[in-house]
């Protein structure tokens, strides 16, 4: 009986402790929790209780730089980062919004570990002035990345990933970015893919299925 017990405990500690360090596909951040949490920036970050993606009652974060300096925003939140690879993360969705920057802004995505294998989006997003608008990236196109930071390969950087990175930058893509004067607003980060496209996928097979059968 004691056995039992202490194999259920122990079998619970493992399933808490491996859900705790795994990145959760549809995860999502919408800072509503009354602080920046759990983003951290060298800018100035602010958070603000209302006019987020979500309307009057949504919180977001705003990312400023009233002098030159790097521009960014960045999370090691255990439950959007890890080995996503292994987790099935395939990517993450955001939603920007320019706060009035002298000039476009180029944001760009950032993910891996600073210290051996840290990757930068090729191509960037430009937050539109005064209006929330959705962004995503996706890992299928290592082409598509550039690394920065480290030694390892793509595939090393998304098998260890500690940190999830928005920041500005102007090409080439090296270990420092870009300063600049400017701002944005982020909210709504989700790690993809999110659960109703796993469940569209799912109706998808079934309804493929269904169509395979003989009438
Ligand atoms: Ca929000």
């Amino acid at each position: 009986m004691y056995s039992r017990r202490l194999f259920a405990i122990t079998a619970l500690l493992c399933v808490t402790t491996s859900a705790a360090f795994a990145a959760v596909p549809g995860y999502v951040v919408d800072f509503n929790e009354g602080s920046t949490d759990p983003f951290y920036s060298g800018a100035t970050m602010d958070w603000h209780a209302s006019g987020g993606v979500g309307g009057a009652d949504d919180g977001w974060i705003s990312v400023v730089r009233e002098t030159p300096g790097n521009l960014g925003a960045a999370t090691s939140d255990l439950n959007i980062v890890g080995n996503l690879t292994a987790d099935g993360v395939t990517g993450y969705s955001f939603w920007l919004r320019d706060l009035g920057s002298p000039q476009p802004l180029n944001i760009h995505v950032l993910i891996g570990d600073p210290f051996i294998s840290f990757w930068q989006t090729n191509f960037s997003f430009t937050p539109v002035s005064g209006e929330w608008r959705e962004y995503s990236i996706d890992f299928s196109d290592p082409s598509q990345w550039s690394r920065t930071q480290g030694d390892g390969t793509f595939a090393e950087a998304l098998a260890n990933s500690g940190r999830l990175l928005f920041r500005y930058d102007q090409p080439p893509y090296q270990n420092n970015p870009d300063p600049v004067v400017g701002g944005f607003g982020l909210d709504r980060i989700t790690v993809l893919p999110e659960p109703a496209s796993l469940i569209l996928m799912g109706a998808g097979a079934l309804v493929a299925a269904r169509r395979r059968r003989p009438a």
